[in-house]
């Protein structure tokens, strides 16, 4: 089974998408890509969580280390980054457990300025599965498009993701706009994201802090009491 991780993990390493796709590991040429193994995976009933935590995400882990020591360029990450986002739609529907009963609304967003979305994405899926509503906004949104939506929907909670320091300051900006249009008391907002960590929640005045999906899980589970 953990032939599974390590080839599904090599294979995002590679930007290989699937079997025609050449990616960049020539060993690799003609054999099966990202879609082919975590469908193989899944059909040999290998858990979806584990192919998330023990394959997509130290994959990505290390094109984010290739590329800080200048080995990976722009282009070699999207493709890896493609990988992820293939696989999650597969595994999606199958972290999503049926008739669970609501958790409550959740506005999901990357801030304005940043494209980072697999984590994102990630997080949104897991809390869905877990029985959360989940109103996706996508990436870049901007600080009143989340307080509008938290208004129209009267959401529960506003998730909140950030890859970039210079971005990770918009969640300051988000709350304190939630504080003067009046609704900062209506939703737990929780933060996540590379460059975040409990400090800067305190700091910006987040309720919750979560390091990954789980994390945010068991936080917000004992937010709720
Ligand atoms: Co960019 N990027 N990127 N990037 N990228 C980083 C973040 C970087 C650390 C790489 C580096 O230089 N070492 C660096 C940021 C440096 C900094 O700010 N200090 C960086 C940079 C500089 C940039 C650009 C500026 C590059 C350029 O153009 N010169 C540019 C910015 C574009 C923009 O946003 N405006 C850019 C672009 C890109 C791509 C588009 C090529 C691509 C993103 C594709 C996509 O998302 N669709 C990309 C990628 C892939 C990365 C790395 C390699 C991987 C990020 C990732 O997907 N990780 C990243 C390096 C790294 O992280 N080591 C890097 C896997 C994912 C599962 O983890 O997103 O951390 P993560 O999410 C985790 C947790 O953080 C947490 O849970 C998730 C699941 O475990 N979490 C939450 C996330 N959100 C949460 C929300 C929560 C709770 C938990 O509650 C709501």
């Amino acid at each position: 089974m953990s032939d599974f991780f390590e080839e599904i993990k090599r294979n995002i390493i590679a930007g290989k998408v699937d079997q025609e796709d050449e990616g960049f590991d020539g060993d690799l040429a003609g054999k099966p890509g990202v879609i082919e193994l975590v469908n193989q995976a899944v059909d040999e009933n290998v858990s979806p969580t584990d192919i998330l935590n023990k394959a997509l995400t130290p994959g990505m882990e290390e094109v984010g280390r290739k590329y800080e020591e200048g080995e990976y360029t722009i282009a070699d990450m999207l493709a890896s980054a493609e990988c992820v986002s293939e696989a999650t739609n597969i595994l999606k529907p199958l972290l999503l457990k049926e008739d669970v009963q609501s958790k409550g609304k959740f506005i999901m967003a990357t801030v304005e300025g940043d494209l980072h979305d697999i984590g994102k994405n990630i997080v949104s899926t897991i809390l869905q599965g877990s029985g959360y509503e989940v109103e996706d906004l996508g990436t870049s949104v901007k600080a009143d498009k989340i307080v509008n939506k938290l208004k129209e929907t009267n959401a529960n909670f506003v998730g909140l993701s950030a890859l970039l320091t210079t971005t990770m300051e918009r969640m300051g900006e988000i709350i304190e706009l939630m504080e003067k249009e009046g609704v900062r008391d209506q939703a737990t907002v929780c933060i996540g994201g590379a460059p975040t960590s409990e400090d800067f929640a305190k700091k910006i005045g987040a309720d919750v802090y979560a390091k990954d999906a789980f994390d945010a899980l068991g936080k917000l589970e004992k937010t709720a009491g």
